[in-house]
């Protein structure tokens, strides 16, 4: 994929700190940290029109800034620019392209990479250069570029601004949105990489079994409850549905998690056709993106040659209404 090294574009491929001896595959912290605030005391205020979001559909982290948006109201209080899907020369690539019509490039900056916000920001940046990246059109910076703080920010501080006042961290329920967090994020949405990424046959064994001992365990979750936590749709639910969704189009075939597919558990696909159902959300779905994205990925898919099926579909009725909500 590439990176930053003193704010020149290099190819080498990961930050060497993400691979350690044992042959696991450990993710780098992000480097863009500052908050936007309803009231300003940040220095970023939640205002109408100047935030700009850079993603990619096909990325499961970027995933959630849109599914946020689409829920939130925000579409039209923040724009976005499509970086189109595979991992080009130089990164996550913003552009006209007829072959990808939803995929809007930069209108904001009318930048062409994105490494181009990293060094506009910061001009001898060295690290990842990532989606989701959070910009100030004011400031012109990124406010923020981890998913996990960005959809935070447009759950809670948009407050007059978002179209309405969902929320999905409510504060009865955190603690326990943050422990269902942590299984996810480290059995399930870190799970699928650390077992596709692993290059040793004992780490991606290891991990392999740790991701489906928790699909296991959550799909038992989901015949007794209807949502993760508590009877309402939260953002638990909607940071475990990107990884479900990319399942059994990329993560099954590609990163080798192919002891069974989502379509195999009752309960999870059943769930997951409930959220794909949810307002707005389908339209942030973009299944062919997801084999064309991982595919792409070189190292594990060196003659680039793209499985022509698209194994997943989430259009079909859920029975989810037998459960409580
Ligand atoms: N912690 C970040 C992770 C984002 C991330 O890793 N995005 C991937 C795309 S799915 C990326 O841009 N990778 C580029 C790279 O690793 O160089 C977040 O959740 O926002």
């Amino acid at each position: 994929m590439g990176m930053l090294i003193d704010g020149q574009w290099s190819e080498l491929d990961n930050p060497p700190t993400e691979m350690s001896r044992d042959g696991a595959f450990t993710r780098v912290a992000s480097a863009f940290r500052d908050r936007i605030s309803k009231d300003g005391s940040s220095g970023f205020k939640a205002e109408p029109g100047r935030y700009h979001l850079y993603v990619a559909y096909n990325c499961p982290w970027a995933h959630r800034t849109l599914i946020w948006l689409a829920l939130k109201g925000l579409n039209s209080a923040i724009s976005v620019a499509h970086s189109i899907p595979g991992l080009r020369e130089q990164g996550w690539t913003f552009e006209d392209n007829p072959q990808f019509p939803d995929c809007k490039p930069d209108a904001v900056n009318g930048f062409r990479y994105m490494h181009q916000a990293y060094t506009a920001s910061e001009p001898r940046y060295t690290g990842k250069v990532t989606v989701p990246t959070l910009w100030d059109k004011k400031e012109k910076r990124i406010v923020n570029n981890e998913s996990s703080e960005i959809i935070r920010m447009l759950n809670s501080e948009f407050v007059g601004v978002a179209g309405n006042d969902l929320d999905l961290y409510p504060a009865q329920l955190r603690a326990e949105i943050d422990r269902m967090n942590e299984f996810t994020y480290n059995n399930v949405n870190n799970g699928v990489y650390r077992t596709g990424f692993a290059v040793t046959q004992a780490s991606y064994e290891a991990a392999y079994d740790q991701l489906f001992a928790a699909l296991d365990e959550l799909e038992a979750r989901l015949g007794r409850q209807r949502y993760l936590v508590g009877n309402q749709m939260t953002e638990a639910d909607w940071r475990l549905f990107p990884t479900l969704l990319r399942f059994d189009v990329a993560y099954f075939s590609l990163f080798k998690c192919n002891k069974k597919r989502i379509a195999d558990y009752p309960n999870l696909m059943n769930y997951t056709r409930e959220l794909y159902h949810a307002p707005g959300v389908a339209e942030t779905v973009k299944l062919r993106y997801y084999v064309l994205g991982y595919y792409s990925i070189k190292k594990l898919n060196p003659t680039g040659i793209l499985p022509k099926g698209t194994p997943a579909n989430f259009d079909m009725p859920h029975d989810r209404a037998r459960l409580a909500a």
